[in-house]
């Protein structure tokens, strides 16, 4: 039994690999519906130095129809334990108990869930009953909705309120202080303008929750307008910016489907900051 999940076993910049096993995710969307695709593609981004493969069975893009219970396990299943059994750790992106119970059963060591516990009233008992990781994302609505709720006074303030307020419920349920994340959820009930401003002020986030800070920025829609409009295939270069900004405001941990790339930039960033004064002193 390999030990329970804790952020403080996470590297100082920990990448999280994105394998979505749905026909329809914006940008993998199809490419591992078959399990023996998504299998080897979680081992591809674990042997590149992936510290979570994130496995996900539900498009939540904007718009996206939802899938029911069975269909999302009959996806992530077979996926979540063969790699399990392989020794990756494996985060279970879902918004349904049914789902997580199973997936951890199966060997997930984390649920990733985008309505931070609110979708399915069960959700964080059943993580706190597990004992497994957590990991709190703001959005607002549905994936089908969210895009008609895109009002804030302060979208900084109103997301940190949120997840602070989403980081205590799962502290309040039984989960463990050391197994919680949270995720300003980027292009989740967001302008294009209010992504950026959350990532040029994420550093705020970062010092006002108590918990490391994800963030999920790749190869998403907001960055077409702001780069001549590249397409999907072509955004890992402003995603990799989003990424080593992120990680010098203290965010600790990117979930990309570039890994390699991360892993690489991130392994450099930690030789740089190594050679500053503070770094020297640490
Ligand atoms: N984005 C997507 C799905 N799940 N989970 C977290 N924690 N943070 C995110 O930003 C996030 C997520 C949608 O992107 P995808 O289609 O590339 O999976």
């Amino acid at each position: 039994m390999p030990a329970p999940f804790s952020t403080a076993a996470l590297p100082a910049c920990a990448v999280m690999g994105i394998v979505n096993v749905t026909p329809d995710s914006f940008s993998d969307g199809g490419r591992f519906l078959d399990p023996a695709a998504a299998v080897a593609h979680g081992l591809e981004l674990a042997a590149h130095g992936a510290a979570i493969v994130d496995i996900g069975g539900e498009s939540t893009r904007p718009g996206a129809e939802p899938v029911d219970a069975a269909e999302e396990a009959r996806r992530v299943l077979p996926v979540v334990a063969e790699l399990a059994a392989r020794g990756v750790v494996v985060s279970i992106d879902t918004t349904k108990a049914a789902v997580a119970r199973q997936a951890i059963d199966a060997g997930a060591r984390v649920v990733n869930d985008v309505s931070a516990g609110t979708a399915d009233p069960e959700m964080l008992a059943a993580v706190a009953a597990a004992d497994v990781g957590f990991v709190a994302m703001h959005m607002r609505g549905t994936p089908r909705t969210m895009q008609q709720h895109t009002n804030y006074h302060d979208v900084v303030g109103e997301v940190t309120d949120h997840l602070v307020a989403r980081v205590a419920a799962a502290r309040d349920a039984g989960v463990r202080a050391d197994a919680v994340l949270a995720d300003p959820g980027i292009g989740f009930a967001k302008t294009g303008e209010q992504n950026v401003e959350l990532l040029a002020r994420i550093g705020e986030l970062v010092d006002a929750l108590a918990v490391p800070v994800v963030v999920g920025a790749s190869r998403k829609s907001f960055i077409a307008p702001l780069t001549d409009g590249l397409d999907v295939s072509a955004r890992d270069d402003p995603t990799l910016a989003t990424t080593v900004w992120a990680f010098t405001r203290g965010v600790r941990v990117v979930r990309v489907h570039d890994v390699a790339t991360t892993v690489r930039a991130a392994h450099f960033l930690h030789v740089i900051r190594r050679a500053t004064p503070e770094g020297m002193v640490a």
